[in-house]
């Protein structure tokens, strides 16, 4: 497949829609508005025209944008095509530009992935975009918009930029030791460096879970002793009937998720088999599977009937709140409960709602606050370039590999945003030192 043909797709989303945008980026963009509009409009201004098809007919009349290269997302010349959003309408100018020469579908991606080969973003930033398009909360968003608009780049870019720095005066040590032209004071500051970056390394890491919880969902797990009232909260939550209620124990023998939006955190939420000693076979899994599903979970909510109570313990929770449940039955004194609630009266479930809230928040807001990795592939780079660091920085090994492990890790680092350039060390060199007097 030829790196220069021009590809187009539908941009916008299922049809039939008010507005459709068709999106064409190659060296034939121009060449397709000029076909499809008699002549070529005006760059980077939106212009109303008349589409119109091989025979001279007009598919539609909408508005066309051509940006030429390189100010455009791709780097590529691009075109775009705005139409009615109907079904035949988009047909039509599909089919039409699929007639022209070198011109084919674009693939899943493709424009993003020629803006990266086009230097136009680097590969976080490509991540982010895809997170963006399908961020679904508040805080999702706000994290994908940071990296899109190219906040982990630059972090990475700057690291990198501080090890090809060690690395090449360390290198100018090496050649030049015999000279004096590297005085050891500089390498004792060069492996100072190199120290505090492993340090802002391990500390940037430690944000990843942050990221995970904003991109996956802060994980809830509901516990209790069977008849506890856990599938009736996940119902009351829900809006629905997702789990069976059901005053006969052990009805809920399955791991049961929905997915809240709660002040613009993903919050996951699991009902899970209630906890008893004496239970069937299939049972028995259902309880191994909630012990596991709370020993995973970000928050445990420990429920409790009040009036019937059965105190269960959650080993290996991170953090729990105990709370009574069938409040609306209540008649005498309260147990020792973090909250009560009752999913008949709706009593103290705003109580619940917000504390949950407040725990999401505090560990999605480490992600808001700084730069943090957003993917396992940045993390694994991450690691292996601190482990390089490490040997890097044991100074009973000799020189030469101490500034291979410079080397290797400021390739690892370079693979996170998907620029590597060997040619960029010798740029480091020449720029810092007067090689050629
Ligand atoms: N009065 C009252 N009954 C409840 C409440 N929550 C649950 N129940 C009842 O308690 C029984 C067990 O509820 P269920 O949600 O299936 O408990 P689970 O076994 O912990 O999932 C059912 O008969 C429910 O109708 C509540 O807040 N008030
Ligand atoms: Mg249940």
């Amino acid at each position: 497949m030829k790196r220069t043909s021009t590809i187009f797709a539908l941009s916008s989303g299922a049809l039939p829609s008010g507005v459709a945008v068709v999106r064409v980026s190659g060296d034939g963009a121009g060449r397709a508005a000029e076909a499809l509009c008699g002549a070529l409009p005006p760059p980077r201004r939106l212009t109303l025209r008349r589409f119109l098809s091989e025979d001279g007919s007009v598919i539609d009349r909408g508005l066309v944008a051509y940006f030429p290269a390189p100010d455009s997302f791709t780097g590529e010349d691009c075109a775009e095509f705005h139409v009615h959003g109907g079904r035949a309408v988009v047909a039509a100018l599909l089919d039409r530009l699929g007639g022209l020469d070198d011109f084919r579908q674009a693939e899943a991606g493709e424009f993003t992935r020629r803006a990266f080969l086009n230097g136009k973003l680097d590969l976080t930033a490509a991540e982010a975009l895809s997170d963006l398009i399908a961020a679904e909360t508040e805080a999702q968003r706000r994290l994908a918009f940071a990296n899109a608009d190219g906040r982990q780049r630059a972090l990475y870019a700057g690291w990198r930029a501080r090890l090809l720095h060690a690395r090449a005066m360390i290198e100018a040590e090496l050649d030049f030791s015999d000279e004096g032209d590297v005085p050891g004071s500089v390498a004792a500051a060069v492996w100072a460096d190199v120290a505090a970056l492993r340090a802002e390394m391990e500390s940037h890491l430690a944000g990843f879970r942050a990221a995970e919880i904003v991109r996956e969902g802060f994980r809830v797990a509901i516990v209790g002793a069977p008849n506890a009232g856990k599938s009736s909260l996940l119902n009351y939550l829900a809006g629905r009937d997702v789990a069976i209620v059901s005053d006969e124990p052990g009805t809920t023998r399955d791991v049961l998720e929905i997915s809240l939006d709660l002040g613009g955190s993903k919050v996951i939420l699991a009902d899970t088999a209630g906890l008893r000693a004496k239970a069937g076979r299939v049972e028995m899994i259902g309880i191994e599977r909630a012990r596991r599903t709370a020993a995973l979970a970000d928050l445990v909510l420990v429920l409790e009937d009040v009036t019937d109570p059965h105190r269960v313990e959650v080993p290996g929770a991170a953090s729990a709140l105990r709370i009574g449940t069938k409040l609306d039955l209540n008649s005498g004194e309260l147990g020792p409960y973090d909250l009560a609630i009752s999913t008949v009266s709706g009593a103290g479930i705003d109580v619940l709602l917000s504390e949950i809230e407040t725990r999401a928040k505090e560990k999605v807001g480490v992600a808001e606050s700084r730069v943090v990795p957003t993917r396992q592939r940045h993390v694994d780079l991450l690691r292996s370039a601190i482990a390089e660091l490490s040997d890097a920085l044991d100074d009973e090994k000799q020189l030469e590999l101490r500034a291979e492990g410079l080397r290797i890790a400021s390739d690892d680092v370079g693979r996170v945003s998907g620029a590597i350039d060997t040619e960029e060390i010798l740029g480091a060199i020449f720029s810092t030192f007067c090689i050629g007097k």
